[in-house]
């Protein structure tokens, strides 16, 4: 008898693609250094999870044209990501299969919500399926994937980081850093 690596994707198990959308890439309008790196081992985890009948989840930011994180509203950054434009659309290189279940975020002009759990079904749809294992990768480390799996720990799911499949924005040296070891320090583990 063999014994599986505790990290091989099996029932139980659901792949969650945070915010691979084009303005969080190179020449987007919040582009991450280096974010189109996420795509390639992204591709190989959803052929995985696909190929094995485990479900996928993709979340996206879906701003309205006021959200209150763009500088013009007193917020943080540029305009990006803003519903139904080519900014939002996810990576044309992620191989996202039919069923992948869409989780849109961040839709309400006055509210800020970088977790993918945040004003989602994405905890309720996740329970009814009886997943209770993450595998979380996507965009950006120091952002919405460092609040997804913070609310992923809470929650009650175990999560599991796939460390070549996250880049960070870094607004300051470090912070993709200090957001990894924060996710580590609350129960998520690299692989
Ligand atoms: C994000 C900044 C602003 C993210 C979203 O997806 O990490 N970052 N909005
Ligand atoms: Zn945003």
């Amino acid at each position: 008898m063999t014994v599986q690596p505790s990290n091989e994707p099996s029932r139980g198990d659901a792949l969650i693609i945070v915010d691979v959308q084009n303005d969080f890439l190179p020449g987007g309008s919040l582009a991450v250094p280096d974010g189109d790196a996420v795509i390639p081992p992204l591709n190989l985890y959803i052929d995985t999870f696909h190929g094995r009948g485990l479900p996928i989840y993709a979340t996206r930011d879906w701003h309205p044209a006021d959200h209150c994180s763009f500088r013009e509203q007193g917020g943080a950054w540029p305009p990006h990501c803003v519903a139904g434009t080519e900014g939002a659309a996810f990576a044309p290189g992620l191989h996202l299969p039919d069923d992948a279940v869409i989780i849109s975020k961040a839709k309400l002009p006055e509210k800020n919500s970088y977790s993918g759990f945040s004003r989602t079904d994405l905890a309720e749809n996740l329970k009814t399926r009886t997943i209770t294992r993450l595998f979380i990768g996507g965009l950006a480390t120091d952002y919405c994937v460092l609040n997804t799996v913070q609310d992923a720990l809470t929650e009650g799911f175990e999560v599991l980081l796939i460390e070549d499949a996250i880049r960070a924005v870094n607004v300051q040296p470090g912070d993709g850093q200090r957001a990894v070891n924060e996710m580590l320090r609350s129960g998520a583990q690299l692989i």
